[in-house]
């Protein structure tokens, strides 16, 4: 019963949270999302993989907001997750971010912080990644 009530309790605040910040959301094309990540200095030879984890994580969507069996919550294109890599609220975590900013269509601090990720945990790291993208084919961007 208690357990109950939390999770509606936090499912309203990640409702007013898409709310809040679905003005500036946005779903990018495989396309834009693949120059976006060159933008943001996503090496060339994994970009496909990196197309491939975003589509699997999120949809492409900026606004994504899921709440993990855990209870943790993983936000935006990346799906960074509150355990360890930000904080609801305020800036924290290991990349020193508040995690309501990964939902907004501007993705510098969520590339950075997902560089970041993959530096200390690899592709690994992305259940998006592991389960439709490791040793499968990989969307071509290469016309992009
Ligand atoms: C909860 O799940 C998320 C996403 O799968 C994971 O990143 C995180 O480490 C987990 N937290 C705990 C406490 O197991
Ligand atoms: C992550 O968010 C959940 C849901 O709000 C919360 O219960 C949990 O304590 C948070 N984890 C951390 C490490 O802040
Ligand atoms: C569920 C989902 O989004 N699946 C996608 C995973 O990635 C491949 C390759 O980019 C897509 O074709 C799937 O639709």
């Amino acid at each position: 019963m208690r357990g109950a009530t939390i999770a509606a309790f936090l499912t309203t605040f990640i409702i007013l949270d898409l709310r809040f910040y679905g003005t500036e959301a946005k779903i990018f094309t495989r396309c834009q999302l693949a120059k976006e990540l060159l933008k943001h200095d996503f090496p060339r030879t994994f970009l496909s993989n990196w197309v491939c984890l975003v589509e699997n994580e999120s949809g492409r969507s900026t606004s994504k907001v899921m709440q993990q069996p855990n209870l943790s919550v993983s936000y935006g294109l990346f799906q960074i997750n509150n355990k360890t890599w930000c904080r609801k609220g305020r800036k924290g975590g290991l990349c020193n971010t508040k995690c309501e900013d990964f939902l907004n269509d501007d993705i510098q601090d969520d590339a950075k912080c997902a560089k970041l990720i993959f530096n200390q945990k690899g592709f690994q790291n992305w259940p998006g990644w592991v389960n439709k993208c490791r040793g499968r084919n990989l969307p071509d961007v290469s016309r992009c």
